[in-house]
């Protein structure tokens, strides 16, 4: 029993058209569907139908987001355990989602929806399973990553959702940022991954997304990403530089609705018997960006 893996977000747009463009065109995501009202997106290397769903909404933000469980029977256990911790369930039955069977949603703690799903449509990755080639198409649109790779939600009161993620989905803590009276001020998290974050909580108002990110495999290919951003014209947050938390390299960018993105690559390899890695306050300015060492209240910018 276990959560694996991020599955999908769902977002809003009061711009369906600008998004798409842009996540099809700069971000060189596949457009796998559109409907009247949403689009959905994948990576070239995912196997899933798709990664991101998109869907009008006068008010830009999440919808809520989706993680996969390893077994069948694991969304009737964790049924029970959500509601034994005070969080109301429901049932999303098969066929009244695009690309996945039954699912379990509730709202976390800190008041973002989330979603727990078994059965997930396979439609593969752009290479095929035969004789493949280990590289996409070089003339693919945009950034172009292979895949996505976590994302982080803010949370008025970390400790309680990371307690919700830890003890009741059984998430495990990979590295941690202390107040000076020992209260969490942020939380990386990680399923049945070796990553060391699949979804990172830090402090903020509650239901809000801060960013999510794809993954790129190396630092050449951030390098080009910040090139093509800087080509189209993002707005970039920060970076090309490195984070402290995770070691990763990074770029934080907008979309045109303002919504923060991130590329991401390297971090290190987590074990199962990893042990946390704690910062302090005063030094979680080299955490989140190693170089700077600066926190500046535009990183706080986050849609809720
Ligand atoms: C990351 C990461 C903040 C920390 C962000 C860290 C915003 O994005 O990938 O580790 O406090
Ligand atoms: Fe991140």
């Amino acid at each position: 029993m276990g959560i694996l893996r991020l599955a999908h977000i769902d977002v809003r747009t009061p711009d369906l058209d600008l998004s798409a463009a842009y996540y099809a065109e700069v971000m060189g995501l596949q457009q796998v569907m559109r409907t009247d009202d949403t689009v959905y997106f994948k990576c070239w290397d995912e196997e899933d139908h798709h990664s991101l769903r998109m869907r009008y909404n006068p008010r830009t933000g999440l919808d809520s987001f989706t993680f996969r469980v390893e077994s069948e029977d694991d969304l009737h256990d964790f049924e029970k355990r959500v509601e034994a911790y005070g969080c109301p369930t429901t049932r999303v039955s098969r066929g009244e989602a695009v690309g996945q069977g039954e699912s379990l949603r509730f709202e976390v703690p800190s008041g973002q929806i989330m979603e727990l799903v078994w059965d997930l449509e396979k439609t593969g990755n752009i290479l095929g399973k035969h004789n493949p080639s280990p590289v996409p198409p070089p003339d693919l649109p945009g950034i172009a990553p292979p895949r996505m790779d976590h994302m982080l939600v803010n949370a008025e009161e970390v400790a309680e959702a990371a307690r919700f993620f830890i003890d009741v989905l059984g998430m495990r803590l990979t590295e941690q940022v202390l107040d000076g009276n020992g209260h969490q001020l942020g939380v990386w998290l990680a399923g049945r991954t070796n990553s060391p974050h699949d979804i990172a909580i830090v402090n903020g108002p509650n239901g809000a997304l801060h960013h999510w990110a794809y993954w790129l495999d190396d630092w050449d290919h951030i390098r080009k990403a910040a090139d093509t951003l800087a080509y189209n014209g993002v707005q970039i947050d920060q970076g090309p530089t490195r984070h402290g938390v995770t070691r990763g390299n990074t770029i934080y960018f907008f979309d045109p609705l303002g919504i923060r993105n991130e590329v991401f690559t390297g971090g290190y390899w987590v074990d199962p018997d990893h042990e946390i890695i704690t910062w302090t306050e005063q030094e979680f300015g080299k955490g989140l960006f190693y170089y700077e060492n600066v926190i500046s209240q535009r990183f706080l910018r986050m849609h809720t």
